[in-house]
């Protein structure tokens, strides 16, 4: 099978999220063609973004993949429809949240995908569980992962169960 390694992340604020990512996880190795090969630990993060929300459970995983980024978009979207998520505001408390962080080193611009995650580079909640699976993983046009990550600090971000 010809595929490429992803980065997919994980987010939730809503309705027990450790069981949210759990569930995704498991949806991932479902997914055709598709294969998980590491996953970080899950993480409790302040909100960016509205405050008045619960903090968010966040996580990282690697797939290796066949599916082209199109496809995978619609696999991810059909996870988070799936988990019962109501798009309500922007940057609002979520059941579900899964984003492209990155796909190899390609570079994509479409109306509905971007990769690298435009926001990433900016993000602790994304860059602490990226560091802790893939510090030498480059971000097109940013840089290493790790830099990135030392770049950004931890401030926001805790082990999940240290809350
Ligand atoms: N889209 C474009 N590029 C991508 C990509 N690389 N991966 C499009 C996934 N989707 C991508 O996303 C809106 C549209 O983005 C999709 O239809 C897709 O075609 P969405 O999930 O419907 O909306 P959203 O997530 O509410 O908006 P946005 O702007 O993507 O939000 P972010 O940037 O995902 O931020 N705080 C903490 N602590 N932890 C979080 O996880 N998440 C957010 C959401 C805000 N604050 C947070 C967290
Ligand atoms: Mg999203």
């Amino acid at each position: 099978m010809p595929a490429e390694r992803a980065w997919i992340g994980l987010g939730s604020n809503l309705d027990d999220p450790p069981a949210r990512l759990r569930a995704a996880l498991a949806a991932i190795d479902r997914l055709p063609e598709t294969r998980r090969v590491a996953t970080s630990p899950f993480y409790r993060t302040a909100p960016l973004g509205p405050a008045d929300q619960p903090d968010f459970c966040n996580a990282v995983t690697a797939i290796d993949t066949g599916l082209e980024p199109p496809a995978l978009l619609d696999a991810l979207q059909a996870i988070e429809a799936a988990a019962g998520r109501v798009r309500t505001r922007r940057w609002g408390p979520r059941t579900l949240d899964l984003d492209i962080l990155l796909y190899g080193e390609r570079r994509i611009a479409e109306p509905r995908l971007t990769v690298p995650h435009p926001r990433l580079h900016e993000r602790a909640f994304v860059l602490v569980p990226l560091a802790a699976l893939a510090p030498d993983a480059y971000v097109p046009g940013r840089g290493r992962v790790a830099a990135l990550a030392a770049a950004v600090g931890d401030d926001g971000v805790e082990p999940w169960e240290a809350a």
